[in-house]
Parts: C-alpha cells; structure tokens; sequence
C-alpha cells in the first residue's frame, strides 16, 4: 500500500491522514484505494465508531487531484484517466454513504479533490487556513467529486458562482454557506482531535464547545449580487448580465469568467442543473464519470493544465474560444452516457 496515506486507530476512532505534502496532498489512484479499502475493514470493526480525515504535515489540506497525470492519459488514449476518476468517485460516494460519522478537517486548501473528500462527511471543520475552491474550469475541467450536487444545494446561486470563478472561500465563509459544519481555531484542533478519539459519542458537544465565535464571512454581502447576475443557466446571459453592471466587482468577476474555458462553464452550468433535481449521490457521480471521460480527451483540458500548471503562462488558448462557438450539440456530446458495460458503478454494499 501506499505511504501517502496514514491510518491508524487511535482511542475509539479511526483515522485517515493525507501524507503527500510535496503535492499539497493532491491524490492519486493509489490513496483513493488506500482510503476505501481502510474504510471497508473499518466498517465492521466494533474498535471504530467514527472516521477522523485531515492532513499529516505540511500546508493544505488537500490540493485536488494527480492533474498532469490526468492530462497525460488524456492525450492520449485517456484510460488511466477514466480509472482515476472511477476510483476517486467510488471513495467519494463510500464516504456519503458510510454509515459511521466521519470528520473532515479541512485546515488550509481544500480545493477540487478534497471538497470530494470532505462535503460527503456529516461533520465538516473549517479554520482561519480554510481555503476551500472548486477551480476546475480554469484547467477546462468542472467541478466534479460530486459538486453538482453540493454546490447546487449551496444557498441561492452562490454554487453556479463558485463553480464558474473558482472563487476562494474562507473558513467563515464556508461556515456561513454550510460548507463547513463547524469553525474551529487551529490551536484547538490537536486538542480537539483527541478528545474525539477519546469520545466519539460527544463530536457534536466537542466541535461546539471548540467553536467559539465565527469571523464574519465577506461572502454574505455579495450574496444578491451573486443571485442577480448568476441567475441563468446560460452562459452567456450571466456574462451579459455582469457586462451591463459597472461596479467593480462586477467587472471584477467579468474578467475572471472570461479567462475560464468556455466549454467547461456550459458544463459546469448543466452539470448543477441537473445534479440540483437528483435524489440519489449515485446517480450525479455516474454522470460525472461519463462528463470526465468525454472531457479529458479533449483540448482545453490538456491546454488548461498546461497553461496553468506545467508551462504556468497562465494564457490557455481555449478550443472553442468564446460562449458562442460552444454549441448545445457539443455539450449533448459531452454529457452522452457511457457506453454499457463502462458506466461508473458504485461499491457494492
Ligand atoms: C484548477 C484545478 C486544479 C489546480 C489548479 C487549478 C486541480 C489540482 C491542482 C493541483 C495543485 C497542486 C498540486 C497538484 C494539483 O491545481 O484540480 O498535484 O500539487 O489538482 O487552477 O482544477
């Protein structure tokens, strides 16, 4: 097994370590089948009453995913890719239905990858380090790891604004939008980890009393503005609709939208509007398995990691290269089942 991923049982609780820090602790194939296979073993042993995740050393919590491996695969033939992805959507539906309280610590970046493996746990700590994003349509991607449904059950339209910018929330933030169930100092988290070890039948009463008093989330003055502008689920209405406001922090939001990858907007839009009507988490991430296997063959996602993280020019030439050019005919494509017999199937129970 790998070594990027700690476990150990500590007092009455098991815990999982994110121990990648030269890749902000960015996973890989391999600690998502670390991860699973602890957590099945975990699932029948009386010695476990409840999952602690965080971070082992080092900055952030979890950076996302094994990109460059990811763009690699996509050019050529993209079956790496599509195993990656089926693998880290099975831990990130394992999570959501794991029967045991798990507890994500999400102290400092907590982007792509690991909102995937922090949203799905009931009990969701935010820090003064909290930086939680969903940046993918900045490398061509869309906020996958389930976060059409999580982002369209975020208040108003605050998730269609946070999937198309990619915009930073802080640990306040993220407590007042429900993304975090908790905010706790990070003085405290040590602390608080092992009295959880010690009583996991009393997380709810520790992470309160360990709580104190929230920041104020810059968030919430935005959030009409946010609603207004980011009401349709057409791109080039919102961008429209920022166009026509002369405030600077529409024209702000205006510039930010436009170095994304026009075809991962469209995506992330119906991707949100459909995850937003689904009742089973099994059924986004096996549409999300089919966009990722369309999406990673083609270029923007190549051309936005290599713009973004290899080359770090940070100019992307995007392939269709405005709203417009990205046709409904082309997102169909993209959203098209898989064909049968390679569709994302959960674990079974
Ligand atoms: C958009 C993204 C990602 C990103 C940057 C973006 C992403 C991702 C990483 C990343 C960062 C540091 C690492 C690493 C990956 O950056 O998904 O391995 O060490 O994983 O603008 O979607």
């Amino acid at each position: 097994m790998t070594e990027d991923i700690i476990t150990m049982i500590e007092g009455r609780v098991g815990r999982i370590r994110l121990n990648r820090p030269k890749a902000i602790h960015a996973l890989t194939k391999d600690m998502c089948s670390a991860m699973i296979a602890t957590l099945i073993e975990w699932s029948d042993d009386p010695a476990v009453e409840a999952v602690m995740i965080d971070h082992a050393e080092g900055r952030g919590f979890c950076a996302g995913g094994d990109v460059r491996m990811l763009a690699e695969s996509g050019s050529t033939d993209g079956a790496d890719a599509r195993a990656f992805f089926h693998e880290e959507y099975r831990l990130n539906h394992l999570l959501f239905t794991y029967e045991k309280p798990i507890i994500a610590f999400m102290d400092g970046i907590t982007m792509g990858g690991g909102v995937g493996i922090s949203q799905p746990a009931k009990y969701r700590v935010a820090t003064e380090n909290t930086r939680f994003a969903m940046p993918e349509t900045a490398i061509g991607l869309f906020p996958d790891v389930g976060g059409g449904w999580y982002l369209s059950r975020l208040p108003g339209r605050v998730g269609q604004f946070l999937a198309l910018t990619g915009a930073r929330m802080d640990g306040a933030e993220c407590k007042y939008l429900g993304l975090a169930s908790h905010y706790c100092p990070s003085e405290k988290l040590e602390d608080v980890k092992a009295q959880i070890a010690a009583r996991p039948d009393r997380i709810e009463g520790i992470l309160g009393t360990a709580g104190a008093s929230v920041p104020e989330a810059r968030v919430a003055d935005n959030l009409l503005t946010i609603n207004r502008h980011f009401a349709s689920d057409r791109l080039e209405d919102i961008l429209a609709s920022l166009e026509a406001d002369e405030s600077e922090w529409a024209q702000t939001e205006l510039a930010t939208l436009r170095t994304k990858s026009p075809q991962a907007c469209k995506v992330s839009l119906r991707q949100l509007a459909l995850g937003a009507v689904m009742t089973d988490f099994a059924d986004e991430m096996r549409m999300e398995y089919g966009i990722a296997a369309h999406v990673v063959v083609r270029p923007d996602f190549i051309e936005g990691v290599r713009a973004v993280l290899i080359d770090k020019d940070n100019a992307p030439k995007w392939n269709p290269d405005t709203p417009e050019g990205v046709t409904d005919e082309m997102i169909d494509t993209i959203f098209a089942p898989m064909p049968e017999g390679e569709e994302w199937t959960p674990l079974a129970a």
